[in-house]
């Protein structure tokens, strides 16, 4: 490849003395040069072919088993100053990481292949988008690159003669857990992360670059880089909004941004536009637009199948990449929540003979598919609009079993970024760690937020006023669980109902139940025919507990005082104003439905 850009080239030499590779590719992007590594990769084991009938272009990646999920406890912002990055990030002084890491880069390539990986974040010609160049010493994260963004002479060409762009390098090193860092310079765009091959850690694209130095460019630059879907709705009338959602990793953000309605919403049409990162700047007409920096989807496994998400079941029906799924004698893939295979035997995502009785899961809980976008039936052509989609409006979700009603929209925006602030959240196997424990994740970006979370709120109170026309704010809260510990709202593709009263609400259709948190929906107004949820289950989905509340908003103030007088003072007073209308209802049940 022509590799004109002399900034580009200055860079890979640089790193290429530092990690002495053996050779070093240029990678185009192209569909020979996909082939080429593909069989690459599967002599060298680093994959797997699929059943070429039920699996066309696809392959399966085993990873170490130390090195599975995302290390937030290995995962820093490095600045000269510490205020920077704030109370909810891992620091280092930048020098000191610098000496740090060039340690232990130094030789890391011998006898292996440096892949140079130029990468474009956002469609072409955008005002929004970025470049990236990533260099890798693993082929596995080199053809992911190609899934998951717009990747080769399309960025180049983007960047042109250019010295602006997102620098990272990686190394799968020796996958020693002790060893691990994944480090984010923002100040100079540059991302270092060695010893780990897991997508978060290695396709520096995701949230190293489209979350953690882009949410530093972002207030830079007066945009939000946000962990977000975004999606169309149409309703059966023809009108169509935009929704951008946040969720915490493995809340079902990806059934969410494809969700497939059913029944008596048949008439519902959704577009898929992004599953995970949505990058949001004001528009001339005073509006927010996002577009989805990524090309591809890297979604979990398991609980995936037809019923739950039959529009993903399709996207990965071929040319798609699987991690740590289990393995049918006839080189199917399996997971648990799609149905066992009548008859062969299976292997786990370890490679070893498994079956039901032996107590561990097939698949790994964080196993995961990489497909592109185009694949996916419902995939929106929008995704691919220089000046992005409209967004009416935003949603904060959590996973929580307690307290947090169904939905709620907020009172104004002000208020909808203390919502989108106190989010907490039960934690999943997306991240090492336990699972199933509460903790708080602002806007579902605790682990991806570049800079100090404070400075973070501020920008967004920022960005609100640079809005005529915001979109409304929503909390949504799809776990709540009955004394039994069961789900009470079914999820998936019911949650159309929600949706349809959020488009109801953004085209003043239907009015609203005020409480202390938030507005409700009444009930009439929430089309709930069939949905299956007795009267009690409804009542404690919509339940708000004054006491229970007030002492959420005391575990709050915990959280804020995290921030010092760096917390913006909007927030507090949202807080105080929250409390008020708490006290003046305590003992109540509310809603009375
Ligand atoms: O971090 S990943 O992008 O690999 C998965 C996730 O946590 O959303
Ligand atoms: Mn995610």
């Amino acid at each position: 490849m022509a590799m004109q850009n002399q900034k580009v080239r200055e860079w890979v030499d640089e790193m290429a003395r530092l990690t002495k590779p053996d050779r070093i590719v240029w990678l185009d992007g192209s569909e020979a040069e996909n082939r080429r590594l593909l069989a690459q990769a599967c002599e060298s084991g680093e994959l797997i072919p699929l059943n070429p009938q039920k699996h066309p272009g696809s392959y399966l990646h085993r990873s170490d088993p130390q090195d599975v999920a995302r290390t937030e406890h290995c995962t820093f912002i490095c600045t000269e100053k510490r205020e920077d990055v704030g109370p909810t990030n891992n620091w280092l002084p930048s020098g000191e990481a610098k000496t740090l890491l060039k340690g232990l880069f130094d030789g890391v390539m011998r006898g292996r292949t440096l892949y140079v990986i130029p990468f474009l974040l956002g469609p072409r010609h955008s005002p929004f988008s970025k470049v990236g160049i990533e260099l890798t010493d693993s082929l596995y994260v080199a053809v992911n690159m190609r899934i998951m963004t717009r990747m080769g002479e399309a960025a180049l060409e983007e960047l042109g003669e250019s010295g602006d762009f997102i620098k990272g390098l990686h190394s799968t090193g020796n996958l020693d857990p002790q060893k691990r860092y994944i480090c984010h310079f923002p100040e100079d765009k540059t991302i270092y992360s060695i010893n780990s091959g897991y997508g978060g850690n290695a396709l520096l694209s995701k949230k190293c670059a489209a979350l953690r130095i882009a949410s530093w460019l972002g207030r830079e630059e007066s945009w939000l880089a946000e962990h977000m879907l975004i999606m169309g709705i149409e309703n059966p009338q023809g009108e169509k909004i935009y929704i951008a959602a946040a969720l915490p990793s493995a809340c079902g953000k990806t059934n969410l941004a494809m969700l497939q309605p059913d029944g008596k919403f048949k008439g519902y049409r959704i577009f898929c536009v992004g599953d995970d990162i949505a990058w949001l700047r004001p528009g001339r007409d005073g509006q927010l637009y996002a577009v989805n920096p990524e090309a591809g989807f890297f979604g979990v496994a398991p609980g995936t199948n037809f019923q739950t998400n039959p529009n993903m079941m399709k996207t990965i029906s071929r040319n798609t990449l699987f991690t740590n799924v289990a393995m049918a004698s006839d080189q199917r893939v399996w997971w648990e929540g799609l149905e066992l295979p009548k008859d062969g035997e299976i292997l786990d995502w370890q490679g070893r003979l498994w079956d039901p009785t032996l107590g561990w899961k097939a698949a790994h809980p964080n196993a995961r598919f990489t497909a592109p976008i185009r694949q996916c039936p419902i995939y929106a052509p929008e995704w691919d609009r220089p000046e992005g989609v409209p967004i009416s409006a935003v949603i904060f979700g959590c996973r929580r079993s307690t307290i947090v009603p169904l939905i709620c929209e907020s009172f104004h925006w002000q208020h909808g970024v203390y919502l989108g602030a106190t989010m907490s959240s039960e934690t999943t196997a997306a991240a090492a760690g336990a699972v199933g424990v509460v903790r708080r994740d602002p806007m579902a970006m605790l682990p991806f937020c570049g800079y100090n979370m404070a400075d973070y709120f501020d920008h967004w109170l920022r960005i609100g006023r640079q809005l005529k026309r915001p979109p409304r704010i929503f909390r949504v809260n799809w776990f709540r669980t009955d004394e039994k510990g069961k789900f009470i709202w079914p999820g998936f593709g019911e949650n159309i109902r929600v949706l349809k009263w959020i488009m109801d609400r953004c085209h003043d259709k239907v009015d609203c139940l005020e409480t202390p948190i938030g507005r409700l929906p009444l009930l009439q107004d929430l089309d709930l025919e069939g949905v299956g949820v007795d009267p009690a289950g409804l009542r404690q989905l919509f339940e708000v507990d004054p006491e229970e509340w007030l002492k959420a908003a005391e575990e709050q103030t915990e959280f804020f005082s995290l921030f010092g007088t760096r917390l913006p003072g909007e927030l507090l007073k949202e807080q105080e104003f929250l409390v008020a209308r708490l006290r003046s209802r305590k003992g109540e049940h509310l809603p009375s439905v």
